[in-house]
């Protein structure tokens, strides 16, 4: 059967029938003015998307090449002071092409490929041509190979535990139950973390539509009742009249093992579940009556560890047997000290429940971690640029980094393995952010300084591009025509640009194809197609795609001309889980059992001391329950920002309206800001062993006492980048942040364990700088045509 493609008319001038594909959603533009607005169709469009045009080209816009002044005078690998201090010259297009290539050979012929680091992490811009990791790793590819990064930021302690529960990572990046499968289906909705719709207004491929929001009203609407388990209030949307149960961060694992406990003690489980679909029950059952350590993991001990009252736990178990519980949790819960544990216990409190695979029971995680959770997957496979092979088999867990920097050749443990960190000399860059993502800011700063070389894109002026030898100036999504797709989504939409770029600045595939032309790859890297041609192949990949599917795409011409095609989704009546539920033979887990492992041979056999082989409490090094709290008595959680996406258009006028006086504000419970004499508005220094910045008090009831909570995002501006560890001045939680991997098995990132102490800060706070340009020193020995054109 052939089913007719659903195409999206928008009901717009027919003018105005343009449009430009973000990680904010599609907006639409008439070519003219630059101007974008959200589109029509979209139920709860990101109106901050719109405003970002408005600063393309801010002082902080990098306009030309640019190379760090030692580095160009004397050589890759001098300093005439720390990286991230000094100044850039600014040089011609093809000096730094020269460089660029000159690096690359010098670097592959010294110490081999194995020596280049191009793992880039990074969430760059919408779209599947312009990708800038993607344009990179197929460069490389081309050019004998680089060492990559796996896992992600986001959920990388989550990629690597689930597949050794449930056998794969559905139900926490794709196939997760639809929203149709839980509204009107779940009685209770408990939401570890909340459901903030602040971060469900992105999505790393781009959104058509924001469903989140009345995807949850929908399920209240019908009936479901929620639970916000978490230590931030307004994690859940007012709207949703959710119960706040406040507990510790990072203590949802010992909660939820106190209710595993409950449930197996009343015997309020299912027991012909837990037979038929789960094998390792008896060790978790052996570990949660203490037959193992002494200690009955019951509701007084998961009081005394979570904060919650003992009565209201007994209560929330007894609750979740009696209903049809639904169980989300956000991805934060896992970036955090053995982040894994909250994971695999959810997972087993939903296999005591019993609903697994059923409307409206089980679990999920991230729902309204980024758009689109819950929205039934594209019957397409959308297409994305070939990247080629590898010829270098080495890579690092990805937040692993300064580890990497810091001890080339030192031995780790990553999933079951024993493996060498390589001993990088050369550091490409494109489309990431590592001074907004990475953990422990002054730490990566210290092993930056080691390699020889780093090269980068980028459009901004940032932490980043300063920290660089090498800049080249990228063009952004809103100067280049792409196309944009998610694999959450069911749509393919033309991207066109709103306006052209400034002079000197060149999309990342038009910079690696020039670099790869002095390298003489070019032929290799660009397949022999222009930017337009690329766009066409990769169209037709998809009407290749979805005509196995039976399903026909418009060509290309029309497709350009409505700009977005949409498909129907599949398995949209199918809960996570379904086939399995049904027949468990016919469709095991890919597990070693087939079944949900409650606890896994294989990680007990890793013999992990921070991971065992059952969903545990490990206490976390920083907590509030533990020593250190002494010391530094406040948990510092840093979440997404509300109005950027990470360090994103962080200088662009919807991010600045967030700050006060131009920081980041902190938000703090009354009774702590009164304990330290703190007043709204004031500026403070958050502070612990690994570091300091600035901030501004907002105080508020939604955060319970004890945890203050900095979002990400704002600019790492060091008040002295040439003094290791100097005060950061615009409130970048990285700073304060532990560099720990989650767990010998997992390796991810751990942001949300950390603790900090607050003060007022005194005297008078040194300004931010981070969005004016660094010193860029004019180059004397460029002609005078370009000298002119230097600032
Ligand atoms: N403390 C703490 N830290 C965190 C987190 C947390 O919760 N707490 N969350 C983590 C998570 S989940 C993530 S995913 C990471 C996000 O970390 P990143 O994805 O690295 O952050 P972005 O700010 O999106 O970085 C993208 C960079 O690429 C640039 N860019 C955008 N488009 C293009 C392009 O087309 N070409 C080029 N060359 N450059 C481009 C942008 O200007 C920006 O500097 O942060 C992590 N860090
Ligand atoms: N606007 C916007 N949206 C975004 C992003 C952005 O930068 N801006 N980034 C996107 C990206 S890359 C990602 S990965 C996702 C991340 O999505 P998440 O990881 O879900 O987002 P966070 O905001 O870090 O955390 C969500 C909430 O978890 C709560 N939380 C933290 N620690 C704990 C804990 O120990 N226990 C409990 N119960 N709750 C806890 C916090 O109160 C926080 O508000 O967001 C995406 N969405
Ligand atoms: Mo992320």
């Amino acid at each position: 059967m052939t089913k007719a493609p659903k195409t999206t008319q928008h009901s717009e001038p027919s003018a105005d029938r343009r449009h430009v594909g973000t990680h904010w959603g599609f907006y639409s533009h008439d070519g003219l003015d630059g101007a974008i607005r959200s589109m029509a169709g979209d139920p709860d469009p990101v109106q901050f998307g719109g405003e970002l045009p408005a600063d393309r080209l801010a002082p902080c816009r990098i306009l030309r090449p640019a190379v760090r002044r030692s580095f160009l005078e004397k050589g890759p690998g001098h300093r005439a002071g720390r990286r991230g201090a000094e100044a850039f010259v600014e040089v011609s297009w093809d000096e730094a092409l020269e460089l660029v290539a000159g690096e690359i050979r010098r670097v592959r012929d010294e110490h081999g490929n194995g020596a280049i680091f191009s793992g880039s992490y990074g969430w760059s811009s919408a779209g599947r041509f312009h990708h800038a990791q993607s344009q990179l790793k197929r460069f490389f590819n081309v050019n004998g190979g680089s060492v990559r990064s796996v896992q992600s930021y986001s959920y990388a302690a989550g990629e690597i535990i689930l597949p050794h529960v449930i056998g794969s990572t559905d139900g926490l990046i794709t196939g997760h139950s639809p929203w149709s499968q839980i509204v009107g289906h779940a009685d209770l909705i408990v939401m570890f973390g909340g459901t903030p719709l602040r971060n469900a207004q992105v999505n790393a491929g781009g959104v058509s539509r924001h469903e989140t929001r009345q995807g949850l009203l929908d399920c209240k609407e019908a009936g479901a009742h929620f639970i916000n388990v978490g230590p931030v209030r307004d994690d859940a949307a007012g709207e949703l009249d959710a119960q706040w149960m406040a507990l510790r961060p990072g203590t949802d694992a010992a909660l939820l093992l106190a209710i595993a406990h409950v449930l197996i003690q009343e015997d309020h489980y299912d027991a012909g579940f837990i037979g038929r679909y789960t094998v390792g029950f008896e060790t978790l059952r052996d570990y949660l009556f203490g037959n193992v350590d002494g200690v009955i993991k019951d509701v007084a001990w998961a009081a005394g560890i979570t904060g919650l009252e003992a009565q209201d736990i007994l209560t929330l178990a007894r609750t979740m047997a009696s209903r049809k519980t639904f169980i989300m949790m956000a991805w934060a819960l896992q970036r955090a000290d053995h982040g894994e544990q909250a994971y695999s216990a959810a997972i087993a409190v939903a296999s005591l429940l019993g609903r697994i695979g059923l409307p409206g029971g089980g679990f999920g995680f991230g729902y309204a971690s980024v758009s689109g959770i819950g929205q039934p997957a594209s019957a397409v496979k959308w297409p994305s640029l070939p990247q080629g092979q590898n010829a270098i088999s080495d890579y690092i867990p990805v937040a692993r980094i300064a580890d990497m920097l810091l001890s080339p050749g030192a031995e780790y443990d990553h999933d079951g393995k024993k493996r060498i960190y390589p001993d990088i000399r050369l550091i490409y860059w494109a489309g990431g952010n590592p001074f907004h993502h990475h953990q422990d800011l002054n730490r990566l700063v210290e092993a930056w300084q080691k390699p020889e070389t780093i090269i980068v894109h980028e459009h901004w002026w940032n932490a980043h591009a300063r920290h660089a030898d090498i800049v080249l100036p990228a063009s952004t999504f809103l100067e280049r025509d792409d196309l944009v797709a998610s694999g959450r989504d069911g749509f393919l939409g033309y991207s066109t640009r709103t306006t052209a770029p400034p002079a000197d600045v060149f999309s990342d595939h038009e910079i690696l194809r020039r670099v790869a032309a002095k390298l003489g790859t070019e032929a290799a890297f660009t397949g022999g197609w222009s930017e337009s041609e690329w766009l066409e192949k990769l169209y037709a990949d998809a009407q290749a795609n979805a005509a196995s599917g039976d399903i026909s795409l418009p060509d290309f011409s029309t497709f350009r001309n409505v700009g977005l095609v949409e498909v129907e989704s599949q398995n949209a009546d199918k809960p996570f889980l379904a086939a399995f539920r049904a027949d468990p033979v016919a469709h095991p887990l890919h597990t070693p059992s087939g079944l949900i492992e409650l606890s896994s041979e294989l990680i007990a056999g890793f013999d992990y001391v921070d991971c065992p082989g059952h969903p545990a409490w490990v206490e976390p090094v920083e907590w509030l329950g533990g020593k250190l709290a002494a010391l530094y008595p406040l948990h510092l959680l840093s979440c997404q920002p509300h109005d950027k996406l990470h360090s994103q258009w962080d200088h662009a006028a919807p991010s600045r309206r967030t700050k006060s006086g131009g920081r980041q504000p902190v938000r703090i419970h009354p009774d702590d800001a009164a304990a330290r004499g703190l007043a709204q508005g004031e500026v403070v220094t958050i502070s612990n062993a690994r570091g300091a910045c600035l901030a501004v008090v907002a105080i508020t009831d939604a955060v319970m006492p004890g945890v203050v909570q900095l979002a990400t995002g704002a600019w790492f501006d060091p008040a002295d980048p040439s003094t290791p560890g100097s005060l950061e001045l615009n409130g970048n939680p990285n700073v304060l942040t532990p560099d720990r991997g989650t767990s010998r098995l997992t390796q991810g990132p751990s942001p949300n364990s950390c603790l900090v102490e607050i003060s007022r800060f005194i005297g008078t706070p040194p300004q931010v700088r981070a969005y004016r340009p660094p010193d860029l020193v004019p180059d004397p020995r460029l002609n005078d045509a370009h000298g002119k054109e230097c600032p």
